[in-house]
């Protein structure tokens, strides 16, 4: 057998609590979903977000569908808590406009949240970027 290290070239945020992308309620973030040397070692990127206990969040990861950036077929594939735990409920993949990915949620508790995003299959080594906006929270 063998064993060799590998990763995702160039890639630009990480897969954890510690990537430096960020989102603000109300803005939007941009990454790329970068290719993979893998099928198996598909690129996911997370933003982290501050959010409120008990406000009502909208969450979408937009694509070329609604011409915010080059990915096809963005996946949310999920929100995760200030320690990294997965919420349940929260993936999605084609709720929003096309092929755009939304979710909504309504957090236990204030606090840093993740987004995780990644493409649908496989990437194939093209440019394919991703949108993210987290709107304004609600009551209810
Ligand atoms: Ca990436
Ligand atoms: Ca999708």
């Amino acid at each position: 057998m063998a064993v060799t290290e590998t990763s995702i070239p160039q890639d630009d945020f990480a897969a954890s609590t510690s990537t430096t992308g960020k989102v603000a309620v109300g803005g939007t973030a941009t990454g790329e979903i970068n290719a993979a040397p893998h099928p198996k070692v598909r690129d996911r990127d997370w933003f982290a977000v501050e959010l409120k206990a008990d406000k009502t969040y909208r969450i979408e990861v937009r694509g070329a569908d609604s011409s915010d950036g080059t990915l096809a077929d963005p996946i949310l594939v999920g929100v995760y808590d200030k320690d990294g735990k997965y919420i349940a409920g929260t993936g999605d993949d084609n709720s929003g406009l096309g092929r755009n990915a939304l979710t909504v949620l309504t957090p236990n508790a204030a606090g840093t949240h993740y987004v995780a995003v990644q493409g649908h299959g496989t990437a194939t080594g093209t440019d394919r970027a991703d949108r993210l906006e987290g709107l304004a929270g609600r009551t209810g």
